[in-house]
């Protein structure tokens, strides 16, 4: 069956002041839909056709060679975004408890610290791309992706991203990146966050 654009959990506005309603529309209702449409081209008439997108992001080196590229790109951004709009909620913020806070300290020295890593993160990604915080066998860590790679190519697991393409934010905060990283925790659900890290 073919990918589709899931619905937000929540209205468009929903995320203002931090993140406006006109970006999540267009995000969302115009950027999403495209990954989903180009990669459903990429991969239909293929034995990857119907295939849930996790299993075909971590296994990018078993997908035929003339539609890799397509694939790593669009699936990448379908995969990513509903990833995305699910870490997000009007009644997130705050930091996480129990496991998974003890588990944030144990790995980066306190929230603050972690928070500054994803941020130098995602503020240093040159161009387009995505900072993440995974499960990478071991423990936790960040790490930053180009475009829309994605860290289970990579063998991790994504916990948490933000996405630091210009069309995340340039509409409320132009080129003011680190603005919009610091604007965006006000919206992190850290309840779906836990949720992924129990299920590593
Ligand atoms: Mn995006």
């Amino acid at each position: 069956m073919a990918y589709e654009v899931p619905g937000l959990p929540y209205d468009y506005a929903a995320l203002e002041p931090h993140i406006d309603e006109t970006t999540m529309r267009v995000h969302h209702d115009k950027h999403h839909q495209a990954y989903v449409d180009k990669a459903n081209a990429a991969l239909e008439g293929t034995d990857w056709d119907g295939k849930p997108i996790e299993e075909v992001i971590a296994n990018l080196g078993q997908v035929p060679d003339d539609i890799r590229g397509p694939v790593r790109n669009n699936g990448g951004g379908h995969y990513n975004h509903t990833l995305f709009w699910e870490s997000m909620s009007p009644n997130g913020g705050g930091q996480p408890d129990g496991d998974l806070g003890a588990a944030i300290d144990s790995a980066f020295g306190s929230f603050g610290d972690f928070q500054a890593k994803l941020k130098e993160t995602g503020v240093g990604q040159f161009g387009s791309g995505w900072a993440w915080l995974v499960h990478d066998g071991s423990g936790l860590a960040v790490v930053g992706t180009p475009n829309q790679d994605n860290p289970l190519t990579d063998g991790k697991t994504p916990l948490l991203g933000v996405d630091v393409w210009e069309h995340a934010y340039y509409l409320k905060y132009q080129n003011k990146r680190p603005d919009y990283i610091d604007a965006w925790w006000n919206v992190v659900d850290w309840g779906k966050v836990a949720e992924r890290f129990a299920a590593v």
